[in-house]
């Protein structure tokens, strides 16, 4: 049986990744778009200025797009995927949570809020069953849950890896971002090339935040944050698609390169989930991989791809990559969606 989705915010980036993203897909059919007001009453094809490389699927051109309000939006529709700028999700989304809709979202709102469960299906799964905590206390018939940031996807399930046969004690980290990252209205490539720019938007925050949620453990009613300390610091540099991290992970337990690499190798995915690749975690050997240009869109831009590993005094130096806008955003949703259905909350 097929799943009807909607998506608020269809027209951005990330709203148009998941257009690509969803057409087709085996379980769930986009059925409604919302955007912001001066989009509403017009086609889709009208209102996006479309900019993924293939043609705007046909399933969607003609659709009608909505205002980003549970009155506008049918109510049989049984799963809405986010991808609203985070103040416009702050306000709407417990409107459409409260009117019984479930939201799979990618926006930065709510991620830490102790109710919300912020999940990448191959980590943690078992965070979901946080719904009915969030159900208790908001009295909501719907349910809202996250995913994280995209620079924090792409370390994380390398981190889950060494938490799981090592330990974390602490993590530093430096990105090197895609300006995808910032939306269709943020970075221009003007702005970009022949620079770089640190300190990006509170994504150092982000990073600390969610990465020790998201590795916490949940008792059944609250997640306790892991107690790793991170250390972030983020930059945009003039990629098109694609973050690259250096990680820095000091671990509780000795390590060596080896044991590493065979952890990350042997991460399980999410083998039922659709959207998850066959192989959640590649390690490269040449010291100059992982690259954006050359290795982002492996298994579909749903891999993360990890190089450079190097014993370190505390632990073990590595980076890693992924595509921000499909593992680390849209991917992300559209996984959690999967994961939803799976555990039968939709
Ligand atoms: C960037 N990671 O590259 C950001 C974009 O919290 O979902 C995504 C912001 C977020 O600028």
């Amino acid at each position: 049986m097929t799943t009807t989705v909607g998506i608020l915010g269809a027209t951005g980036a990330v709203g148009q990744r998941l257009i690509q993203l969803l057409d087709p897909h085996p379980q769930f059919e986009i059925a409604a778009v919302t955007a912001s007001e001066d989009s509403a009453g017009k086609s889709y094809r009208e209102a996006a200025k479309w900019r993924i490389g293939t043609p705007i699927p046909e399933s969607v051109a003609d659709l009608e797009v909505r205002q980003t309000d549970p009155t506008y939006v049918p109510n049989d529709i049984d799963l809405l995927f986010s991808s609203l700028p985070s103040s416009v999700g702050e306000a709407v989304e417990p409107k459409f949570a409260e009117a019984g809709y479930v939201l799979s979202s990618n926006s930065s709102n709510f991620r830490t809020d102790p109710d919300v469960p912020l999940t990448i299906p191959e980590v943690n799964p078992e965070h979901l069953d946080l719904i009915e905590v969030q159900r208790d206390e908001r009295g909501w018939d719907g349910a809202i849950i996250k995913n994280p940031n995209c620079s924090t996807i792409t370390m994380v399930p390398p981190l889950a890896a060494l938490d799981d046969a090592f330990g974390l004690e602490r993590i530093d980290v430096s990105t090197l971002q895609a300006v995808s990252g910032a939306g269709y209205n943020g970075v221009s490539s003007m702005e970009i090339i022949d620079n770089a720019i640190p300190h990006i938007g509170g994504e150092e925050k982000k990073m600390e935040t969610e990465s020790r949620k998201l590795l916490g453990e949940f008792d059944g009613a609250a997640v306790r944050w892991n107690s790793f300390d991170v250390a972030a610091s983020c930059n945009r540099i003039p990629t098109l698609d694609g973050h690259l991290e250096n990680v820095w992970a000091d671990t509780s337990a000795d390590v060596t390169p080896e044991e590493v690499v065979e952890a990350m190798e042997s991460y399980p995915s999410a083998d039922d989930l659709y959207s998850s690749p066959e192989q959640l975690i590649r390690v490269f050997e040449e010291p100059d991989r992982p690259q954006p240009r050359l290795d982002r869109n492996r298994d579909n831009g749903m891999g993360i791809a990890v190089g450079g590993i190097q014993e370190t005094t505390g632990g073990v130096q590595f980076n890693c990559l992924a595509h921000n806008t499909l593992r680390g955003a849209a991917g992300a949703s559209i996984l959690n969606g999967e994961l939803l259905l799976e555990e039968g909350y939709i």
